[in-house]
């Protein structure tokens, strides 16, 4: 069974508590919870992390080799800014999807930055929630050899 870890960055501890009219009202315990059930239908273990401190996204992304088959990473707005998490990502090897709710191209310029995106296998965004079951394909498919992602 693929195993995958769930991380998500700063402040998305708060979604569906602050702010729901731009990032909705869908909790991370919710998005957890759906990353838990699908993973269970689809063969996979999940474990879900969140951290605002960018320092513990590091280590968790360091913790994940040999202990997880892939990422699926919302980096928040570390992603604009991060080239710590993106040696990080570039070190492990493992392949990470990274994933945003709204889409970043559509909003302010400095969002339209990842420094995720050159060490990701893709990038998918601007689809909520939904984002992370996305995320949570591809990278299944990615693992079972059925993507022709590079
Ligand atoms: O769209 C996304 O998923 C983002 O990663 C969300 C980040 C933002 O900085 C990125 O550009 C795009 C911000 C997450 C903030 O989440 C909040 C949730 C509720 C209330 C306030 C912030």
């Amino acid at each position: 069974m693929a195993r995958v870890l769930v991380l998500n960055g700063p402040n998305l501890n708060l979604l569906g508590i602050r702010q729901p009219e731009v990032y909705g009202a869908t909790t991370l315990e919710m998005i957890d919870a759906a990353c838990h059930a699908h993973g269970e239908a689809s063969g996979l273990a999940i474990t879900c992390r969140q951290s605002n401190h960018e320092g513990v996204l590091v280590d968790a992304i360091h913790e994940a080799r040999g202990t997880q088959d892939g990422i699926v990473l919302n980096a928040g707005a570390y992603t604009h800014s991060s080239i710590a998490l993106r040696d990080a990502i570039s070190s492990v090897a493992l392949p990470v999807v990274e994933v945003h709710l709204s889409n970043i191209h559509a909003r302010e310029a400095f969002r339209h930055q990842s420094h995720i995106a050159p060490v990701a296998l893709g990038q998918i965004c601007g689809f909520g929630a939904q984002g992370y079951i996305l995320a949570l394909d591809a990278l299944a498919a990615h693992l079972d050899g059925g993507t022709s992602a590079p």
